[in-house]
């Protein structure tokens, strides 16, 4: 109703589309067939793995393996590999330590993906055909729905250890529930709440844990339960070091109880860290607990070591075109041209797989009202952003597509309206309300909600009236935070100042070079360039990270421990829709709703959309079972998208580029 307000603006457009830069087949493979859950008549190891368990290091592969792995097919890519090998990422983030459960970043690029695996795994899920495209195993290997719909048993890969060799249970599980993600003093990544309101867990026995839901069939409960919200840590090492059940722990002393320095890393992943050396590189090497086979019985992972460079993001698609890494999630605009006139090269030593528009810049305006608010000027702010007639002035004063020309020109950049990605599985052109540019218009409008230059230096300034606060007869000026860890936010940062100085806004721009998440936490902003992409990508997976469902989300809008968000009318539509997504269980239906979602979400400017950017995987030439049409980010990032468990490299290949720490094992002396 109140989005016919603002008179002088234009109203809503469609959304100018963009040409497909996708090319080529695409992997598909039944669910049933890409993994399964049974005992194989024997199994095999690299020879010198075999060589250590035969002079007693280490217990005898099929020991090692869960009563039954998780069988994963190889032959729907390549084939069945050979061991040896190195894949060498690099990372443009630095690892905070090694507890994931309490929100440690661990270095992003796919390193979150190899250490902390989860209830069940979503990033391969694009490659599945669609009569069963669903969650698929991980550390949860099946699971079935009680007939009242109100309970779900899950039943955990019996017998799996941890990289130490300790056991895998539910206790790891219950220890991640209870006391991380319901303990409010733990950043966790997820929260209780956002499994619907009263979900208990309860552990059954050792391999066996059931959930209890107030709502009727939450089907997509179960898209909650993989990366990165249900990923239990080791609670053998973790639980004696929280404060919980240790008096002389603090939350501080546990949040950071795993210093990055602190090798091997414990972990039920293909690959742990065994080595770091800050700002240089991590080793990561092959864990002989890990749970997956091929068809034949080879323990997976093929690859022995992946190594990450600790450098910058850019440099990793610099390094991948050079052919001094492999692997890139080439996102970063600027030097798509460059990158591309390299790729004519006959020696070009990538594959490059173009995906859909799934990353997004956009400018997150801070609604939160207790959080973070330190004086009567943030509450100012905050009224002004909470305000739809000037979010509507903010989108219109932005000029998406002279945004997209100054990033790479040519066809691949679109305007984005914010909310959700339009190229998705749900995605359709005219989903969104687009708000066109129309400078005159925004300035019409912002001049009749009181804003004027009363001192004719440019800036307009705020109204004389009591929603000002302090602020009444000052120029309108916003902080905007922004991460110098990607050039492409610094660049839409700048954009950004000019855009609005030409609506009379004065940006004062607030750089950061840490991560993000550190200061989103704390509330304490006005504006933020943030790159959305998973979250308006898969949103199935992260329903609790687009619209306030509990009090640490969306970003851009917290609660305290004490008080949850004050919820705008439109909000709490929202909420509406993401709880029918819940519990509808048809898909097709689930889609629906998904794009009800986005029309009430970019009709109200929840946030300022800016650019809709298509990236490419570049990939190394030398390895094999690298899936056709695996997309930079869908169900999760191409990293875990595309299996790297499964990768291997010809033994003629493997000498190209050599291991850093060679026959050596996580723990194993
Ligand atoms: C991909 C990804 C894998 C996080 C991160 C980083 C964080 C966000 C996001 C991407 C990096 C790479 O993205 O840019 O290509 O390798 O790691 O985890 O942007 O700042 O908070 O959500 O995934
Ligand atoms: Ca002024």
């Amino acid at each position: 109703a109140g989005v016919a307000r603002a008179q002088e603006l234009k109203g809503p457009v469609p959304v100018p589309a963009g040409k497909s830069l996708q090319k080529g087949e695409r992997t598909q493979v039944a669910y049933d067939k890409l993994m399964q859950i049974k005992a194989l008549p024997s199994y095999s190891e690299p020879d010198w793995v075999k060589a250590l368990v035969d002079q007693g290091k280490l217990p005898p592969v099929k020991d090692r393996l869960p009563a039954k792995p998780i069988v994963v097919d190889t032959s729907s890519v390549e084939g069945t590999g050979v061991y040896g090998g190195v894949i060498r990422h690099v990372s443009g983030a630095r690892p905070q330590g090694w507890n994931w459960m309490a929100g440690n970043i661990l270095a992003w690029g796919g390193v979150e993906e190899i250490e902390s695996q989860c209830l069940v795994r979503l990033a391969p899920v694009w490659m599945l055909t669609p009569e069963k495209s669903e969650p698929l195993p991980q550390l949860a290997t099946h699971w079935e729905w009680s007939d009242d719909g109100h309970a779900l048993t899950m039943h955990l890969l019996e017998g799996a250890k941890w990289s130490d060799g300790q056991p895998f249970g539910a206790d790891d599980v219950m220890f991640l529930w209870n006391d991380n993600m319901g303990d409010l003093n733990v950043p966790a990544w997820g929260r209780p709440e956002a499994f619907g309101a009263g979900t208990t867990l309860e552990k059954v026995d050792d391999n066996t844990i059931r959930w209890h839901f107030k709502e009727k069939n939450p089907a997509t409960t179960l898209y909650q339960m993989g990366f990165q919200k249900l990923c239990p840590g080791p609670a053998h090492i973790l639980k004696p070091l929280h404060p919980k059940y240790n008096k002389s722990a603090t939350y501080q002393s546990y949040i950071n109880a795993l210093k990055p320095e602190n090798t091997p890393v414990v972990s039920m992943g293909p690959w742990t860290v065994t080595e770091y050396k800050p700002d240089q590189l991590m080793v990561m090497r092959r864990n002989p607990y890990f749970y997956e086979v091929d068809e034949k019985g080879n323990q997976l992972p093929y690859l022995d070591e992946v190594q990450y460079k600790l450098s910058t993001w850019e440099d990793r698609t610099v390094q991948t075109v050079a052919g001094s890494a492999d692997y890139a999630n080439m996102e970063d605009p600027s030097i798509y041209l460059e990158s591309l006139r390299q790729a004519k090269n006959p020696d070009f030593p990538d594959k490059i797989i173009w995906g859909a528009r799934a990353l997004d810049w956009s400018v997150l305006l801070n609604y939160s009202t207790n959080c973070g608010v330190q004086n009567d000027r943030d509450k100012a702010i905050r009224n002004l952003n909470r305000t739809l007639d000037f979010r509507r002035i903010i989108t219109q004063g932005m000029d998406r597509e002279a945004i997209g020309q100054s990033l790479v020109r040519g066809p691949f950049i679109t305007p984005f309206p914010g909310g959700l990605h339009l190229e998705s599985d749900f995605g359709q052109p005219d989903m969104a309300v687009y708000y066109p540019y129309d400078l005159a218009g925004a300035k019409a409008a912002l001049a009749k909600l009181g804003f004027k230059d009363t001192d004719g230096d440019g800036i307009v300034n705020w109204p004389k009236t009591a929603m000002s606060g302090p602020l009444a007869g000052q120029n309108l000026q916003i902080n905007l935070l922004y991460t110098t860890l990607y050039t492409t936010d610094s660049n839409v940062a700048q954009s950004v100042v000019s855009m609005m100085r030409d609506l009379g806004v004065s940006i004062l721009l607030q750089p950061n070079s840490t991560e993000l998440e550190n200061t989103i936490g704390t509330c304490q902003w006005d504006w933020m360039v943030r790159r959305i992409d998973h979250d308006a990508q898969a949103p199935l997976l992260y329903l609790d990270r687009i619209a306030p469902l509990a009090a640490n989300n969306p970003e851009w809008h917290h609660g305290t421990a004490q008080e949850n968000q004050n919820l705008l009318p439109f909000e709490k539509q929202l909420v509406d829709i993401i709880g029918q997504i819940r519990t509808e269980v048809d898909p097709a239906k689930r889609n629906a709703l998904l794009r009800d979602y986005d029309k009430v979400a970019t009709e109200n400017v929840y946030q300022v959309g800016l650019v809709a950017v298509p990236a490419a995987i570049l990939i190394n030439k030398r390895f094999h079972n690298v899936p056709p049409g695996t997309p930079v980010l869908a169900y999760g990032w191409g990293e875990d998208a595309s299996m790297r468990e499964r990768f291997w490299v010809a033994k003629q290949d493997q000498g190209k580029v050599s291991e850093l720490a060679p026959k050596t094992l996580p723990g194993v002396k």
